[in-house]
């Protein structure tokens, strides 16, 4: 069956046969599985306007209402859970149980927004007249635009819509071309709960016209955007002087130490790496590793990745899905062919699948003799794919974590803690996670690039995304009180 996904904006569907319509493939079968309409520009225009009226009034509905609100989109995610999943792991092509587990953590953040915004205080400054009250306040940007990728077509829109609504926005929208059903299910569910009309407008199509228009248009206040660094680049030139907050990626680095049990640390390093193939920000995409470590560890990386099951999404038993699309599949194979020439060594995997229904099957893949001169080493690789390099001390291995532009997220895993935290420190990436490897967030803590880094701008995760996706007012005015009393 083919889903139709409309351009919805001021809470209606547009579907009048007049605009240019995209299909979507599954990943998984090279079957088509959506139409997704493609928006205008006047729809862009329309759309902007719509949600430029009405940012006031949901600013007005105060955070306990808008709260119930969140918390029922989160009900109805989990209500509608099977029927979302499937979609997902079809468009997306990750296996059924890794796509249930996206919507129940999208679930939890929209729960988790709408405590967060009733919980949130203004501030009461010391004045420097005695006879006027200084009070600090937190109010929404007004009109978002929100630009999101294909890769978490739940969670990472939901960072954006479910924080920039409990602030109290509305918001103009523009999913990934790939993943558009999971778009029209979380606008579904933001219906359901009651949000007026048009506080999220969906406008699906091509970044290059659709993505364009958007961030570059002269009504929008903010923008939240996750993508890759050239993109994410491009949308903080057109929308220059506005807030922008960016979550552009990772080249991320877990350093294993001598200290660790390496089929514990093997374990665990086959989630950081292979989980959704390799395609999220925060993989593990380079392992540092102790020399004398390093055999003992790839032999294990070898045997846990032989254990994945590379399979259809919505097959039992698959533990390992697809690559989302072809753009990605070439980046991988040209990052491998690139290390191979090098002189890295592949021990297993290194090549599509043959007899797959679609080309898209890439094997779990384990290699060793990384250097900082390959392309892997200094961009990211995003399919699921192990990289190692060997340290021989803790300062190398701070070197070789930070030896390229990227800084989302790092790990150190050792059994001291204390030695954990000493090399932890000096790694420039936004979370350091000792004890485990990178890949590991928890949704309710600041995410984001280090500074100086093309890893984005701002931080994401709970609170944080909703400051970021705020403004402060300083409210100044007359304390009649003190004049009553003189
Ligand atoms: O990203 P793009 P792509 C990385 C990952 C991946 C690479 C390319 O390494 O292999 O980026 O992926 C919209 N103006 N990440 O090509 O182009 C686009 O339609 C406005 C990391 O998919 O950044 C989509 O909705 N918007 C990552 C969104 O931007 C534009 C997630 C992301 O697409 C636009 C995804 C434009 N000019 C990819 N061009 C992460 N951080 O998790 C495109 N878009």
């Amino acid at each position: 069956m083919t889903t139709h996904v409309p351009v919805i904006i001021d809470g209606e569907s547009l579907s009048d046969g007049q605009r240019e319509a995209l299909d979507v493939l599954s990943p998984a079968t090279g079957q088509r599985v959506a139409r997704c309409e493609v928006a205008t520009p006047h729809d862009v225009d329309r759309a902007v306007a719509v949600a430029n009226r009405l940012s006031a009034d949901l600013e007005r509905l105060g955070p306990r209402r808008r709260g119930e609100m969140l918390a029922r989109v989160a009900t109805a995610l989990m209500t509608n859970i099977e029927r979302i999943a499937h979609d997902l792991a079809a468009e997306q092509g990750k296996p059924l149980g890794e796509a249930r587990g996206e919507v129940e953590i999208a679930a939890v953040m929209w729960h988790e927004a709408g405590e967060v915004i009733r919980h949130l205080t203004d501030e009461l400054l010391p004045s420097d007249e005695p006879d006027r009250e200084v009070r600090v306040v937190r109010r929404p940007h007004g009109v978002l635009a929100v630009i999101t990728p294909w890769n978490f077509p739940a969670t990472i829109p939901t960072e954006y819509l479910a924080a920039g609504l409990a602030a109290g926005n509305a918001i103009v929208w523009k999913p990934s071309e790939l993943t558009p059903m999971t778009a029209a299910h979380l606008m579904a569910c933001i219906d359901e709960a009651g949000f007026p009309g048009g506080s999220v407008n969906l406008l699906p199509g091509p970044g290059a016209t659709v993505g364009t228009a958007l961030s570059g248009h002269t009504e929008i206040n903010a923008v939240g955007f996750t993508g890759s660094p050239a993109t994410g680049h491009a949308v903080a030139a057109a929308a220059a002087g506005k807030p922008c907050l960016l979550e552009l990626g990772g080249n991320n680095a877990t350093v294993v130490l001598e200290d660790v049990d390496v089929a514990t640390a093997a374990a665990q390093l086959r989630d950081a790496c292979f989980a959704n193939a390799g395609q999220i920000c925060s993989s593990t995409e380079r392992i540092i590793v102790k020399r004398e470590l390093r055999d003992e560890l790839a032999d294990a990386l070898v045997s846990v990745a032989r254990e994945l099951r590379l399979g259809a999404s919505l097959e039992e038993g698959t533990t390992l899905g697809p690559l989302n699309n072809r753009p990605t599949l070439a980046k991988v194979e040209r990052h491998l062919a690139d290390a191979e020439a090098g002189g890295a060594k592949v021990l297993t995997g290194g090549r599509r699948r043959d007899g797959m229904p679609t080309d898209l099957y890439f094997e779990p893949t384990v290699v060793t003799g990384l250097r900082p001169d390959m392309v892997a080493f200094q961009e990211e690789t995003f399919g699921p794919v192990a990289f190692l390099t060997v340290c021989d001390d803790d300062k190398e291995a701070v070197r070789l974590v930070n030896e390229h532009d990227l800084g989302l997220i790092a790990g150190v895993m050792t059994a001291d803690a204390e030695r954990g935290r000493r090399l932890g420190s000096q790694l420039k990436a936004g979370i350091v996670n000792v004890g485990a490897p990178a890949t590991v967030w928890q949704p309710h803590t600041p995410f984001g690039g280090f500074s100086g880094r093309r890893s984005g701008v701002g931080r994401i995760g709970g609170r944080y995304t909703i400051e970021a996706l705020s403004q402060l007012q300083t409210f100044v005015t007359p304390r009649p009180e003190y004049a009553s009393r003189s």
